[in-house]
């Protein structure tokens, strides 16, 4: 993995002098254009396509059109992970700064738009910088600039990086040696989307990032209820379909491939004995295809497998969480058919 990270600079929201003080302005200091292809994707792909069982990692289902495409997906009615999780937070951020005083400094893994972290942010009055770390640059660069406008009082320090490798977070005042005050924010069940030793590696590297004695609330997926779990990765207007077969646009465009997205359909299968959903691209038809100058044929019915999505038990997550040094502080979970769970973990000194 590469141990490489952008910061974007602090996106600020400078008061305007005079009267009409209620208006900021919104001010990007650095930007730095996106690579057009990035040497990993392109590794990954060329790598994945030559295995027995084609795979991409799902990382790099999120270009910007990937991430615009997610979070429909979370809108879409059979989607209930984004529904369930928003309700659970709505209900606990008030009672988290009683919780967990002293909280500075908001860290969000894979921040995407955002959206949910408003609600921590009003509720959590000692929050002063927000850190928002994702891989998608642009996606990034707009969510932080609206919260920056919503959230004058915070610092907003936005962090391009590929969050499964080390990345530092950048110096501010508030934070200095004080890391118990650096609450991670790692919502969605991102965590599914990792393997269980990927996921105790993550884990553990989090802490690292976060520090001793810091807090990471984190929000994790349950259900085995097939019922569920296939509508919500297979919705009925197709925009989970759109997403995975939004792969291969992307490789044609940034790899000089020439995949027929009609030659492919979306999959999304359960996986009961590794307890995960799995999203595949199945090929209708045998024919080959080539990436930057390879070729690589496809039989009919043959599949990429393109994510997985692991719905850990409670049980399960928290051996994990142990294993790479959090203790669990408290917890909540849906009472309803998803047990959907949010954890408030504390790290080891
Ligand atoms: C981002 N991640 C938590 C989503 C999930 O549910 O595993 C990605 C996703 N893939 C298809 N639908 C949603």
């Amino acid at each position: 993995m590469k141990p490489e990270f952008q910061w974007l600079g602090d996106i600020d929201a400078a008061p305007i002098a005079g009267p009409q003080r209620a208006t900021r302005v919104t001010t990007l200091k650095t930007l730095a254009p996106a690579p057009a292809a990035d040497p990993q994707f392109e590794a990954d792909v060329l790598e994945g396509l030559d295995d027995d069982q084609k795979h991409i990692p799902s990382i790099w289902l999120y270009d910007r059109r990937g991430s615009e495409l997610f979070e429909e997906i979370t809108e879409v009615t059979e989607y209930y992970p984004t529904r369930t999780e928003t309700r659970l937070l709505a209900g606990l951020a008030p009672e988290l700064e009683g919780e967990i005083g002293g909280v500075h400094s908001l860290v969000e893994i894979g921040s995407g738009s955002s959206r949910k972290t408003r609600l921590l942010l009003a509720a959590m009055p000692s929050l002063v910088r927000y850190v928002p770390v994702d891989i998608s640059a642009d996606f990034l660069r707009d969510a932080a600039a609206g919260l920056a406008r919503d959230f004058p009082a915070v610092a907003v320090q936005p962090v391009v990086a590929d969050f499964t490798a080390p990345f530092a977070l950048p110096s501010c005042d508030a934070a200095t040696g004080d890391t118990a005050g650096n609450l991670g924010f790692f919502p969605g069940s991102t965590i599914g989307n990792f393997t269980p030793d990927a996921a105790v590696d993550l884990l553990t590297q989090l802490g690292r990032t976060l520090g001793p004695r810091s807090r990471l609330l984190i929000g994790v997926d349950t259900t085995q209820d097939p019922a569920l779990l296939i509508p919500a990765y297979d919705d009925a207007a197709g925009v989970t379909a759109a997403f995975n077969l939004n792969l291969l646009d992307r490789i044609n465009r940034e790899l000089d491939g020439d995949f027929d997205r009609r030659d492919f359909r979306h999959l999304a299968r359960h996986d009961p004995q590794h307890g995960r959903i799995e999203m595949h691209l199945v090929s209708q038809r045998a024919h080959d295809v080539h990436v930057r100058g390879r070729t690589f044929s496809f039989a009919a019915g043959e599949t990429i497998h393109t994510e997985n999505c692991y719905k850990y038990p409670p049980s399960q997550f928290l051996r994990m969480a142990h294993a790479a040094h959090w203790r669990c502080e408290r917890s909540w979970q849906d009472g309803g058919r998803t047990g959907f769970t949010v954890y408030l973990l504390q790290r080891d000194a």
